[in-house]
């Protein structure tokens, strides 16, 4: 569970469990100067949420490998997790900057954790920031990072009942992508059924459906990312 959160008794039964507003009003006014700031700069922040081993730094390892081999410094990427430097190291050893923010305990970054990482990066030339946050598909989605779009990661593995189970981060995501698709003839994954799941809960939401091994839908992810 989110660690800054508290809880109070609703309708005498649901037990509602919300992060505190104090914390996420001051959260939400350092977001708006890291957007400013982005925007200043022409930078494109992107918010890469969903859950543990849901092939987050996989997609944004297949992503850079589609991007002009000549531009990757057009890219930089924050990399939250709870521990270790791995995602980073994955991320710069494909040539681009990468900067890991290591969390201890806490369930998501923080607009304050944002802002620190970005002192240790430069971002001279840099075109889109992607940050990868902490593996999880709730506590993510309460804390703004900044960035200019939001995107879900939902796994085949995972199920197609995730979206509706974790209806939270689907109602902030503007793309929702369904990884891993080369796994579909493994796992009974109804596509078809969970987009219709993810549109009633979110019908702005645009949901892809890619592999990073076969880099099936990387290119039109690339598109919605820069539209
Ligand atoms: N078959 C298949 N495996 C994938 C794909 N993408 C990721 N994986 C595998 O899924 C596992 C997790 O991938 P990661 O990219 O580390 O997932 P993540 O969401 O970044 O994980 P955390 O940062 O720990 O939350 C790894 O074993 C990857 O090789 C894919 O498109 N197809
Ligand atoms: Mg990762």
């Amino acid at each position: 569970m989110c660690e800054e959160t508290h809880s109070h008794q609703h309708s005498g039964h649901r037990l509602v469990v919300e992060p505190q507003q104090s914390l996420l009003s001051n959260n939400d006014h350092l977001a708006a100067h890291i957007r400013k700031r982005l925007d200043n700069l022409g930078i494109r922040g992107i918010n890469l949420m969903g859950s543990p081993g849901s092939g987050k730094t996989a997609l944004l390892e297949a992503l850079i490998d589609q991007y002009p081999h000549g531009n990757l410094a057009e890219l930089a990427v924050l990399e939250g997790d709870l521990a270790t430097s791995r995602d980073a190291d994955r991320i710069n050893n494909r040539g681009v900057k990468a900067q890991q923010i290591t969390t201890g305990s806490a369930c998501h970054l923080s607009a304050s954790m944002v802002a620190e990482a970005l002192i240790g990066v430069s971002l001279e030339g840099v075109k889109t920031l992607f940050i990868e946050n902490v593996g999880n598909l709730v506590c993510p989605s309460k804390f703004a990072l900044g960035t200019h779009k939001n995107v879900v990661a939902v796994s085949i593995p995972e199920g197609d009942d995730k979206p509706i189970k974790y209806p939270v981060m689907i109602r902030v995501a503007d793309i929702v992508v369904l990884t891993k698709a080369d796994l579909l003839p493994h796992f009974d994954f109804n596509v078809e059924r969970c987009r219709q799941e993810i549109e009633q809960i979110n019908h702005h939401a645009q949901v892809l459906v890619t592999s990073a091994k076969t880099g099936e839908g990387i290119s039109e992810l690339w598109q919605e990312l820069q539209s």
